[in-house]
């Protein structure tokens, strides 16, 4: 079989500076802001995956539960939730031996209240991993990584379903060997079964789960994945679940024998959980391949539920490709109506994007990202989404800081201020409502490495 082609190397990495510029005037999607209910009604998500028996969870950041529509959409759709990172060790042990748990805990305390499952993630991973874990040598490193199980673990006892402890130990590509990291290079291949050890020794009662990607289909990386599954379970070491995450697009499409995948981990006695599933798309072709999904999920036994990574779009780790369920206006997309229907259940209220009140304003949002960078220069790429209603145009002011110069752009129409610093971007066409679009340009530095300010994006 071949490998799917690596998403990270084939899409830019969302970096330290994102910026979003909200539209001038009043957000349309405030007039009409959905009820949370109390208890769940028959036709959300969380409640047709409950009477199949699995629980339908979603990528939760803490920063994002005081808005209204968030909230709102996250208590009545979802009953499990994952912190997409305010449990990883940069954000749990910054500093060795110092443990913060404030924004995990808003998280855990929100689900609690919501009656819904928490799934805790990340115990052991070589990514957002703080520097001073690289450091150790081996026998310090070892203490670190039973410290860092141990202690947030026990913050969390009882209330965690399930726990990644380990995440993506497995390079992609066709060799299925183990990927390079301070615990990998320093303690060697046991690092994960002590990894579990350990956990299970904190709290035997949550399921201990192994958690990666291009994982999905039958491949040399799920191979591998596969054969220590199978040794683990030989040798009692104490394994529950494997995670699929499921992050598909173009060139990561869901794989024909996912269901057969997932199926064959299932046999060797491991639940397995779809745990950070987006599908990059639009329209009735996202909404097939993400119903696809949901019904192989419900045809293994042991598939004990779904986790979408992130409610709406336009909070997506790769919110430019649409990838959720949710619009950026927290209207239900054609791919929620087809998990919905997958999943048994009935909508009822028709698919209707709250911002659609009528008489609403044109408006759209900027949002800037550093997709690349040399020694000499970055690409700096700007998102463009509509509200909710259509646009025929959008333009974008960029201010690049002297002595940085613009030398190419894409994507859009420039003109340029007497000085050249300031750019303003106009589309090249229309935008349909709560589309997305980009543009680009490359930034020669000249030594100052500052982003550019993205101004706000006007509709017309
Ligand atoms: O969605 C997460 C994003 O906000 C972070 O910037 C990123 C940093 O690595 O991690 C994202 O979540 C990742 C998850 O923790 C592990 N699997 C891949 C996810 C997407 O990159």
């Amino acid at each position: 079989m071949t490998e799917h082609v690596p998403r990270r190397t084939a899409e830019p990495r969302r970096l330290r500076r994102t910026v979003v510029l909200a539209l001038t005037g009043a957000l349309a999607a405030a007039g009409l802001a959905v009820s949370a209910g109390a208890a769940q009604a028959a036709d959300s998500l969380g409640s047709a995956a409950t009477a199949k028996g699995r629980y339908f969870g979603t990528a939760v950041a803490s920063g994002h539960l005081g808005e209204t529509d968030y909230a709102a959409t996250l208590d009545r759709e979802f009953n499990a939730v994952t912190p997409e990172n305010e449990m990883k060790w940069d954000a749990t042990e910054s500093s060795r031996g110092n443990f913060t748990f404030g924004a995990a805990d808003q998280i855990v305390s929100h689900a609690k209240a919501k009656g819904m499952k928490v799934r805790g993630h990340t115990l052991v991973w070589y990514s957002q991993l703080p520097g001073w874990v690289g450091g150790l040598g081996a026998s310090d490193l070892q203490n670190a990584m039973d410290n860092h199980i141990t202690q947030v673990m026990q913050h969390y006892k009882g209330q965690i379903y399930a726990w990644d402890v380990v995440n993506e130990a497995f390079q992609d590509g066709g060799s299925g060997a183990r990927r390079s990291s301070p615990f990998q290079d320093k303690l060697g291949d046991g690092y994960i079964e002590h990894a579990f050890r350990t956990a299970h020794s904190v709290d035997p009662a949550a399921k201990l789960c192994y958690n990666d990607y291009n994982t999905d289909g039958v491949n040399a990386k799920s191979n591998a994945v596969y054969a220590m599954v199978k040794d683990f379970k030989q040798r009692g070491v104490p394994i529950d679940c494997v995670g699929f995450q499921s992050h598909f697009n173009s060139q990561s499409p869901v794989p024909g024998d996912y269901q057969a995948n997932l199926q064959r981990f299932a046999d060797l006695g491991v639940d397995v959980q779809i745990t950070e599933l987006d599908i990059e798309g639009s329209g009735s072709a996202q909404a097939t391949n993400y119903g696809n999904v949901v019904k192989a999920c419900l045809a293994v036994s042991r598939c004990t539920g779904m986790t979408v990574w992130g409610v709406t779009d336009k909070y997506s780790w790769r919110s430019s490709g649409t990838p959720l369920l949710f619009d950026g206006n927290y209207g239900k997309k054609p791919a929620y109506d087809a998990v919905l229907a997958a999943l048994g259940g009935s909508s009822s209220g028709g698919g209707t994007d709250p911002g659609d009140g009528g008489g609403s304003t044109k408006s759209c949002t900027a949002t800037y990202t550093e997709t690349q960078r040399w020694g000499d220069r970055f690409n700096g790429q700007v998102t463009i989404r509509a509200g909710s209603s259509a646009l025929s145009g959008w333009k974008v002011p960029v201010t690049v800081h002297s002595p940085q110069k613009v030398s190419t752009t894409w994507s859009g129409n420039p003109s340029w201020d007497a000085g050249g610093n300031v750019m303003t971007m106009a589309s090249t066409g229309g935008l349909a409502a709560g589309a997305t679009t980009s543009f680009g340009f490359t930034v020669m530095a000249n030594g100052t490495w500052t982003a550019p300010a993205v101004g706000a994006c006007t509709a017309s």
